[in-house]
């Protein structure tokens, strides 16, 4: 039958649960990463050293509707990170800047209490609060680190260009020039420059 497509009324290919932001469809991917995975991300080596490499520290879901590297799709996420610290800094993504550096995107908080670390190319590192509610637009050239600040776990969406990609590189070599520690008993970003 001619023009079949054009009446069809298809079913939903992906859901959203608003309670916790968990998304469920076809084609979900499901990273995580472990203390293992996170090697040179941490201050406290001795600290780093004492967590069992298998702890899972974050974990993401992610729909990806076109292969990555295309221009003109985007990417949705949820980034669930567990409560925790290393020493006396908080448990956190690894960060990046876009390899397409130009390229933004938008985070918004669903569970839980964070920041989202900025950084510019001049270095410049400064914090947002993450709540539920909570909307950040990451502008191109910015890298982007998520902390859990809290005592639950921190849950927050993403939403990105499909051309993006994530360049981890520079994060691991130079780190941010701020890093978020618990100081006197509450979180304080203090700058790694001499
Ligand atoms: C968000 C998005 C993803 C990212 C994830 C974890 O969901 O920004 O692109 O992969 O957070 O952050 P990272 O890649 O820095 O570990
Ligand atoms: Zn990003």
């Amino acid at each position: 039958m001619k023009n079949k497509k054009h009446l069809a009324i298809i079913d939903t290919p992906f859901n959203v649960d608003y309670s916790n932001g968990n998304i469920s469809g076809k084609s979900v991917i499901n990273p995580i990463k472990k203390i293992k995975d996170l090697q040179n991300i941490f201050e406290d080596k001795q600290a780093f050293k004492n967590i069992d490499g298998d702890k899972i520290i974050y974990e993401v879901q992610a729909i990806l509707p076109v292969e990555e590297g295309r221009e003109g799709g985007l990417f949705y996420g949820k980034t669930i990170i567990h409560p925790g610290k290393v020493g006396n800094e908080y448990f956190m993504t690894k960060g990046h800047f876009h390899q397409k550096v130009d390229r933004a995107e938008f985070y918004w908080g669903i569970e839980g209490e964070g920041m989202l670390l900025l950084m510019d190319k001049n270095r410049n590192t400064w914090a947002e609060k993450m709540h539920p509610g909570s909307l950040h637009y990451i502008n191109g050239y910015i890298a982007h680190r998520t902390v859990n600040t809290g005592t639950t776990k921190l849950s927050f969406g993403a939403c990105w260009p499909s051309d993006a990609g994530h360049n981890y590189q520079e994060i691991m070599d130079n780190g941010f020039s701020a890093r978020l520690k618990e100081i006197d008993g509450k979180p304080q970003l203090v700058s790694t420059q001499q």
